[in-house]
C-alpha cells in the first residue's frame, strides 16, 4: 500500500516536504490552487484549518495560471522527488479555468480547450492522476467546532445551507469580482449530468492519450441539493452512473471514505468492495466520520463509524495499488494543530498497513 500526504498550495515548500517524509509518506497529492487567496482565512495559521462553507466564498480564483504550465509542473515534481516523495496526483482544477464547464455557460468551449491543455501538461510532466470535484456549490454547509475526541477542533454538518450562490462565484471561489449583483439560478439535476457528460466526453480521450486518470471526488457534504444547486455524486450509485457514462481506464474515482461514509443508507464496506471490483479507485481519501448527512462530524481516524482495519484488509485483498492520503483530520491542541493531527493519522495508517501485510 502506498501512503501519501496531501499538500495544499501554501504547503509546497521544503519544510512541509520534510514533515511528510518524516511521517512516512512516500507519495504526494498536490493542490495547486490557493483556495483562500484574498479571503477571510488568507493568513498564516488560519490557512491550516480547512475552509468551511462561507457565503462569500473562500477566496479568489485564477490568481496564478502559471502553475499549470509544463515547466512549472516538472519543477514541482523534481522538488518533491528530491525530497523523497513521488508526485502521484494533482487535486482540483482552478474554478477560473472551468466555471462555465460547471455552469454550462457561454465560455465553456474555450474552457474545455484550456482543461485539455492542462491535462496534456500533467501527462507530459509524468503525473498519473488528476482529481476533480464536479460541483457547483463545492464544499458547503460545513461548520467548525470542538466536535472530535477530547474537544479537538473538527468540521461537521448540521443542516443544509439553502442560501443562494452570488453571481461570479462557483465552487466556493470568486471568479468574477465584477459580476452584476444577483444570484445564480438553480440548475436541475439533469442539466448537471448533461454538463459532466460534455466534460468527460471531451476530456477523457485527451486524458487517455496523456496517460492521466481523471478521478472524481464525491460531493462533500453528500446531500441532494446545497445552496439551491444539485449535487452530482451524493449517493454511491451516482459513482456507477459516472463510470457507466464512458467506460475508460481514465474515468476513475477519488474515493473519499469520509464523504462516502457520510452518505446514509448503504454499507460502506460493500460499496468499497463494489468499486474495487470495478477497478475504479485512482486514489483514496483515508479518513473517518461519525453520523451521516445532514448530521455528522469528522473524527480522528480511529474514532468514527468506519472500521479502518476492515477497509485496509479489503484494499489489500483486491491488491489495490494506488495511494491513500489522510485528506483531513481534527486539529490537535498543541503548537502545531494541523501537523499533529496529520502525524497521528499517518502513524495509524502505517500501523494498519503493517497489520494487513503481516496477515498475508
Ligand atoms: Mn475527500
Amino acid at each position: 500500500m502506498k501512503i501519501g500526504y496531501g499538500f495544499y498550495a501554501h504547503m509546497l515548500n521544503d519544510r512541509e516536504f520534510a514533515f511528510a517524509r518524516q511521517a512516512g509518506a512516500t507519495h504526494a497529492v498536490v493542490h495547486l490552487v490557493d483556495y483562500t487567496h484574498g479571503g477571510d482565512q488568507d493568513s498564516e495559521g488560519k490557512k491550516n484549518n480547512q475552509p468551511v462553507g462561507n457565503q462569500q466564498g473562500w477566496g479568489r480564483a485564477g490568481v496564478d495560471p502559471e502553475v499549470w504550465e509544463v515547466d512549472s509542473l516538472r519543477r514541482l515534481k523534481r522538488r518533491l522527488t528530491d525530497a523523497g516523495l513521488e508526485l502521484f496526483a494533482i487535486e482540483n482544477f482552478d474554478p477560473a479555468d472551468w466555471y462555465d464547464v460547471l455552469l454550462g455557460g457561454p465560455r465553456r468551449a474555450d474552457q474545455i480547450e484550456r482543461l485539455k491543455r492542462i491535462i496534456r501538461n500533467v501527462g507530459r510532466a509524468g503525473i498519473p492522476v488528476f482529481g476533480y470535484n464536479f460541483s457547483i456549490a463545492g464544499v458547503a454547509s460545513r461548520q467548525s467546532g470542538a466536535f472530535a475526541r477530547g474537544g479537538a477542533e473538527s468540521v461537521g454538518m448540521n443542516g443544509v445551507d439553502e442560501r443562494p450562490i452570488p453571481n461570479g462565484m462557483v465552487w466556493n471561489m470568486v471568479y468574477d469580482a465584477e459580476a452584476a449583483p444577483g444570484e445564480l439560478s438553480p440548475a436541475s439535476e439533469a442539466e448537471l449530468w448533461d454538463r459532466v457528460e460534455v466534460f468527460l466526453q471531451e476530456l477523457l480521450p485527451v486524458a487517455e492519450e496523456a496517460g492521466v486518470i481523471l478521478a472524481a471526488h464525491p460531493d462533500d457534504p453528500p446531500v441532494e441539493r446545497v445552496r439551491r444547486q444539485p449535487r452530482l455524486v451524493w449517493r454511491p450509485d451516482r459513482y456507477d452512473r459516472l463510470l457507466d457514462l464512458f467506460p475508460s481506464k481514465s474515468n476513475g474515482l477519488e474515493f473519499c471514505l469520509g464523504t462516502l461514509a457520510e452518505m446514509p443508507g448503504h454499507d460502506l464496506l460493500e460499496t468499497l468492495k463494489h468499486f474495487l471490483e470495478r477497478d475504479a479507485l485512482a486514489y483514496v481519501h483515508f479518513r473517518n466520520v461519525r453520523g451521516t448527512a445532514p448530521s455528522y462530524v469528522e473524527t480522528f481516524i480511529d474514532d468514527g463509524d468506519i472500521d479502518m482495519l476492515a477497509v485496509m484488509r479489503l484494499l489489500k485483498a483486491y491488491d489495490y495499488q494506488g495511494v491513500l492520503i489522510p485528506d483531513h483530520t481534527p486539529q490537535m491542541t498543541c503548537d502545531a494543530p494541523w501537523h499533529a493531527g496529520m502525524a497521528y493519522a499517518l502513524g495509524y495508517m502505517h500501523a494498519l498497513n503493517t497489520c494487513v501485510e503481516a496477515e498475508s
